[in-house]
């Protein structure tokens, strides 16, 4: 029997913080797993160094399901994404592992293909809706099918989601930046940009739009209705979701269809909102739900309520995780979308990626695993950690708002 002989957490800074759980085995394979988590990325690198590294030694790296339910039961301490975004990176590396022993892609081991290509979505954003129209433009001349729009609300700090100096990093100060914010604002402002966008280019491509958890059930469910006509792929986030129930408020007022699940980091806070329909898309990802183990189940149980996939994919996703969720988005039967950021240039030098985009659409090469390896020299290069912290959102009258 094989055993898992090294566990190395790896922390690089290539244009941004990346977290890497690197594990070898004792025929000399190794596999890799996404640890980061934006913020709070030291947490989870000691969580897998002083908790559950010294735990894998010694154990058989072909049980990944017993793996995921010893390091998930066995802690006692279940859930949060801490817990599993440690959990997910010894998953998913161990998944890598599996796969590239049997010579193949991992979506071979997960059923194989069902599709040709994942369909992803890129941002499009801009302080003025002019620049957001140019970007859109842009993108469209690019080949993609479906776009992200965002534009700053005048007047505001706040907006979530749109570039500054021609790049939109959603963690970039070394304290959380203080951000202004008004939903009576917003609510007047983006169905109007959202418009603007239909207007100039028609209805041949998927629009979407994030509201990052920032309107009250009832406002989220006005501002679905009055973007009906524009036909949105999804609104996502339209309001945190904590409380699971308050999405039914929303559903009973427009047909707008729902995205949630970027925060959410197991099949529990997903379960009331897949199995009551209140939402159409879910968009949890690897690397915060639990690895490929996780993920997996918790995409057959949205099957069943005709949910689809539509995983999270920003800049603080690594490319081992970009590889994972396009290896996943190409084997389950309700793939749905998928976030397509992009990353730092300075990224590709660290993590060398078989992931390709062509019309819109991202695959992975044959190269057997996940199919990216982790370029331990160009990552010396990048091997100083730089604390970057999240905005904060504060309402007009001072109070803290979510962000
Ligand atoms: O770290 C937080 C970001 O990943 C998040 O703000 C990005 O909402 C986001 C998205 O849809 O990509
Ligand atoms: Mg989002």
């Amino acid at each position: 029997m094989a055993t898992i002989e090294r566990a190395e957490v790896l922390i690089c800074c290539p244009g941004r913080n990346f977290v890497t759980l690197r594990l070898t085995s004792s025929d000399g394979v190794t596999g890799l797993g996404d640890a980061t988590l934006n913020g709070r990325e030291l947490a989870v690198a000691s969580y897998l160094r002083d908790h559950v590294a010294p735990l894998l030694i010694g154990r058989d790296p072909d049980r990944i399901e017993d793996t995921w339910q010893y390091l998930y039961k066995g802690a006692y301490w279940r859930r949060g994404p801490v817990t599993m975004t440690a959990v997910a990176a010894v998953d998913t590396a161990l998944w890598d592992i599996k796969a590239k022993l049997a010579g193949m892609p991992l979506h071979q081991l997960l059923g194989g293909r069902s599709r040709d290509g994942v369909m992803v979505y890129p941002h499009a954003s801009g302080q003025t809706v002019p620049e957001l129209l140019d970007d859109v433009a842009r993108l469209l001349d690019l080949g993609y099918q479906a776009i992200r729009a965002q534009a700053a609300v005048p007047g505001l700090t706040g907006s979530y989601g749109v570039k500054k100096n021609g790049r939109y990093e959603p963690a970039d100060s070394a304290r959380p930046e203080e951000q202004a914010w008004s939903s009576e604002a917003y609510l007047d402002f983006a169905p109007r940009y959202l418009e603007q966008v239909r207007q100039r280019f028609g209805f041949d491509f998927h629009l979407l739009h994030d509201v990052h958890h920032r309107l009250t059930p009832i406002q989220a469910a006005r501002f679905g209705r009055s973007v009906e006509q524009l036909r949105l792929f999804w609104m996502e986030d339209p309001t945190p979701a904590e409380d699971q129930e308050s999405f039914r408020l929303i559903r009973q007022h427009t047909c707008t269809p729902i995205a949630v699940g970027e925060a959410l980091t197991s099949i529990w806070e997903v379960q009331h909102l897949i199995t009551n329909r209140l939402i159409d898309y879910v968009r949890c990802t690897v690397v915060h739900a639990g690895g490929i183990t996780h993920l997996r189940r918790i995409f057959d149980l949205a099957d069943l309520y005709q949910v689809r996939s539509g995983c999270h994919g920003a800049s603080d996703l690594s490319p081992v995780t970009q590889a994972a969720a396009c290896q996943l988005g190409l084997a389950i039967p309700n793939f749905g979308i998928q976030e397509h950021m992009g990353y730092p240039p300075q990224t590709a030098e660290v993590f060398h990626s078989g992931v390709q985009l062509k019309d819109g659409c991202l695959d992975v090469d044959d190269s057997p695993g996940l199919g990216v390896e982790y370029d331990d020299q160009a990552a010396a290069r990048f091997a100083d950690f730089e604390p970057k912290y999240l905005p904060v959102a504060r309402r007009l009258d001072g109070s803290v708002h979510d962000w």
